[in-house]
């Protein structure tokens, strides 16, 4: 089955020379603490939600583009869906499993396995939706499920040493990441597909989506397309398809991910209001950890930028030695998501991904939530260690290490029945 989703504006990667009336990253001013989120950069006072929309927010956007993350590129022409496989009684018979197959470009592009589990008898179903590390043949034991053939990380079960090579002894060796049977059980369906699908994570080769846009002359300028918006993009065709799957509620999409996957959940989140729910977990660092970061045990914008730099923006390295030049913190890129929830979860060894910080990064995004009349947004302090904040901003910590496994989805689904049921 072949069927056409959308049309939409013509594809072409927007400008990455800077806009005209913002400076280079040292030209910014010193900004010691989190930047007011409800002042515009000249100064203006932002008190009603209209001028939220019209002004601050739409603002917010562009620096985060310009400084961070890249470009957001352009919507595709057309988008389409062929289903590879459809099995109705997986799951014991709870429910149904496909892979269906997205293909936003030509046919040299790279396309997308998606992933889908949906509960039978339990449809429209609200669909939990996020990109996965390794391969989806890691998440269930399905003999049809594909492998990739993209790069993938060495690390990951079944790929052949010294290869990079995905292969079938990896299938249903990481169930429990993303456990798709207990969310179906309750009553969600999930879509989920490779990170790598869409750009494989190592900068070192001209791959992936950034292998389609050709190099600018001159080279990149500092706010190209970077792997993290590339991967929150992808995420966006993903809910293209999924708007026009009639077993999903197309108003109850909750975007995931773990780590600088749940970097991309949170800019997934904020760069599309079709996603009613957002849930980055234990993401850090460029995601719901702050960069002005008083937690001495915590990833630093110097680091990260380091290590990972194809994650962000050729100007966010910049930042490195003077994170106070930043025009906005994370807090900023939460506030871009009101009115809609967002819950942060931690674990209480993984001190690298900030979880105080990112209990900061949530109560200053608070006005913003506010101007949508929401009084109190976030609580008042941390939760105390097990036990869910359910507020609008939620935050809930565990005692453990830096993973995802069933029991951080179990308080994904609370959160979410009581903001999407
Ligand atoms: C770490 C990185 C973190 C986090 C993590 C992960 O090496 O420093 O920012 O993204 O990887 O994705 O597992």
């Amino acid at each position: 089955m072949r069927l056409s989703l959308a049309l939409f504006g013509a594809f072409a990667v927007t400008a990455v020379a800077l806009p005209a009336d913002l400076p280079q990253p040292d030209k910014l001013p010193s900004i010691p603490e989190f930047p007011d989120v409800l002042t515009m950069r000249d100064g203006t006072k932002i008190t009603t939600k209209k001028d939220w929309e019209d002004k601050r927010r739409p603002e917010l956007k562009e620096l985060f583009q310009t400084y961070m993350y890249g470009r957001y590129p352009a919507k595709p022409e057309k988008v389409t869906a062929k289903v590879l496989f459809e099995d109705a009684k997986a799951f014991d018979g709870k429910g149904t499993l496909r892979e269906v197959e997205i293909t936003f470009g030509p046919p040299e592009w790279p396309k997308i396995s998606l992933l889908v589990a949906v509960p039978n008898g339990k449809t429209p179903a609200p669909c939990f939706i996020g990109t996965n590390f390794g391969g989806n043949h890691l998440l269930t034991t399905h003999k049809k499920v594909r492998i990739p053939t993209a790069w993938v990380p060495a690390n990951y079960p079944g790929v052949e040493k010294g290869t990079n090579k995905a292969t079938a002894a990896g299938r249903g060796k990481q169930m429990d990441t993303w456990p798709l049977q207990m969310a179906i059980e309750k009553g969600y369906a999930v879509a989920t597909f490779y990170c790598g699908d869409i750009q494989p994570d190592r900068h070192t080769v001209r791959e992936g989506m950034r292998a389609t846009i050709p190099l600018p002359p001159g080279g990149l300028k500092g706010d190209e397309t970077a792997t993290i918006m590339w991967w929150a993009w992808g995420i966006h065709r993903a809910v293209d398809f999924l708007l026009t799957d009639k077993s999903i509620d197309g108003k109850r999409l909750a975007v995931v991910g773990h780590s600088r996957l749940g970097k991309t959940a949170l800019l997934a989140g904020a760069f599309d209001d079709r996603i009613a729910l957002v849930i980055p977990h234990q993401s850090g660092c460029g995601g719901a950890g702050p960069s002005r970061s008083k937690n001495p045990k915590a990833e630093t914008v110097k680091r990260i930028t380091t290590s990972f730099p194809h994650w962000f923006c050729g100007y966010f390295s910049s930042f490195g030695d003077d994170v106070t030049k930043i025009p906005f913190d994370q807090h900023c890129l939460v506030a871009i998501c009101a009115p809609r929830p967002v819950l942060f979860t931690n674990a209480e060894e993984d001190q690298w991904a900030n979880p105080s910080g990112q209990f900061d990064v949530l109560s200053a995004a608070a006005p913003a939530y506010k101007l949508y009349g929401d009084e109190k947004p976030v609580a008042a302090q941390m939760p105390e260690t097990g036990k869910l904040s359910d507020s609008r901003l939620g935050y809930f910590i565990r005692a453990g290490k830096h993973s995802m496994t069933s029991p951080d989805w179990k308080v994904y689904i609370q959160f979410a029945d009581k903001w999407l049921k």
